[in-house]
């Protein structure tokens, strides 16, 4: 047999600039190395943490005889969709009651932005998305992959650490009529900065006069206030003025159950027709790709979303984790603050969500991986989240050293 294989000649794929700072962090001995890349949640301890709602649920289910391993619908479990659209869009909302809202549970927020793109390519008349400069890595190659042309709209100001508003508005304002909007519900990732509530109602009467099409993707409900509602008033606000959108849902965070890799995605439509036809033709995209999600994070996510009491214990668990990610910035910022280390650092308690956008360079981040095994993505993005009060000495130590050597 011939030795030389068929694809000798494929090149070696870089690592993922999210995912691979985790490998690199694996690869490192030191008793000292602090993970602040990936978006995921620690404890005090540093410890990942399953929720205690979670385990609760899951006992449930292991011990309940009735339940199958039959393959779910290709839309998924249907009281996890109908609990999934009530979480994103309220329970009272009229889009709801109406009928209006086609809702299928999908790979996590991941798979649920992609079901969603692929639906657009198929159906909609413009194939042009609008994604915030900066925005979560994944999002550019999620949509191209779909066949969607990808443009960006301004975001965030370095120079304030602050939105860009004005920059916004004239890029939306340029957009073609038609076009897709990729909206962060809240917490924007990397930058943690967040339009206020006045500034989405500019963001909203601007989108729905040029007729663009808002996606949001909800990733971190109740990450960013602790409140589920709150998170999700931006979302709300559009569905409340009758237009259409798409939303994509991850439970990945805010029930941690991030290998679980579940979500949803619902689009409101404006009338229950629609929404019919819309659901029949999502079937039609996730067939060929996965033919039908998987049963065990939806029967837990519905199991919690459906029992009064557990739902209640689950809002108290993420209201601590938002709390402990509050925590983590004042202990940073204060001890930025008591080095006095060059700059401005209030964006650290300013920003809100799982990540500060620190400001600092690739230069200074490769610096502080290589002298302090601190590892973090390289445009000076760090996880809170993994931060925890016996590490802040060890970062701010090697923030500032990278502030004041490189
Ligand atoms: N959307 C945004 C804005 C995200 O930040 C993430 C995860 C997702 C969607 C997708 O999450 P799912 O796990 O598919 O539900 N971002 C994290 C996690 C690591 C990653 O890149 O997937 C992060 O660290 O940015």
């Amino acid at each position: 047999m011939a030795s030389v294989s068929v694809f000798a000649n494929i090149s070696q794929a870089p690592e993922d600039p999210i995912l691979g700072v985790t490998v690199a962090y694996n690869k490192d001995s030191s008793p000292h190395k602090l993970n602040l890349g990936v978006g995921a949640y620690r404890t005090e301890e540093g410890k990942p943490l399953v929720l205690d709602v979670v385990r609760r649920a899951e006992k449930l289910l292991v011990s309940d005889i009735s339940l199958k391993k039959e393959y779910l619908p290709i839309t998924g479990l249907a009281d996890f969709n109908k609990s999934s659209a009530k979480l994103i869009l309220g329970s009272d909302s009229p889009a709801i009651q109406e009928n209006r809202v086609a809702t299928v549970q999908c790979l996590s927020g991941t798979g649920s932005l992609r079901v969603g793109a692929e639906f657009l390519k198929k159906h909609y008349n413009q194939h042009t998305i609008y994604i915030p400069s900066p925005t979560w890595g994944n999002h550019p190659k999620i949509f191209m992959m779909a066949g969607l042309s990808v443009k960006t709209y301004r975001y965030y100001d370095p120079a304030t650490r602050g939105l860009d508003f004005e920059g916004l508005q004239q890029d939306l304002s340029a957009a073609t009529s038609g076009s897709i909007v990729l909206l962060h519900a809240c917490a924007h990732n990397p930058t943690g900065v967040d339009p206020t509530l006045d500034q989405w109602e500019h963001i909203r009467k601007l989108m729905r006069s040029k007729g663009l099409l808002p996606f949001f993707d909800s990733a971190y409900q109740g990450f960013a206030s602790g409140s589920l509602d709150a998170d999700a008033q931006s979302v709300r606000m559009f569905v409340a003025d009758g237009g259409e959108c798409l939303a994509a849902q991850s439970y990945a965070k805010n029930m941690g159950l991030y290998g679980e890799r579940i979500g949803a995605l619902s689009i409101v439509l404006t009338s229950a027709d629609v929404a019919r036809k819309v659901e029949s033709q999502l079937k039609l995209v996730i067939r060929p790709m996965y033919s039908s999600p998987p049963i065990h994070g939806a029967s837990i996510v519905a199991t919690i979303l459906n029992d009064r009491e557990m739902y209640h214990d689950w809002t108290v668990e993420l209201k601590a984790m938002a709390d402990r990610i509050i925590s983590m910035r004042k202990q940073l910022y204060d001890a930025m603050c008591a080095k006095g280390t060059p700059g401005d650092w209030s964006h650290i308690i300013k920003q809100i969500g799982m990540f500060t956008f620190t400001g600092l360079n690739p230069e200074q981040v490769a610096f502080m991986t290589s002298e302090y095994h601190v590892y973090m993505t390289s445009d000076g993005r760090i996880s809170m989240a993994g931060l925890s009060s016996s590490k802040v000495t060890h970062l701010s130590d090697a923030m500032h050293a990278a502030v004041t050597r490189v």
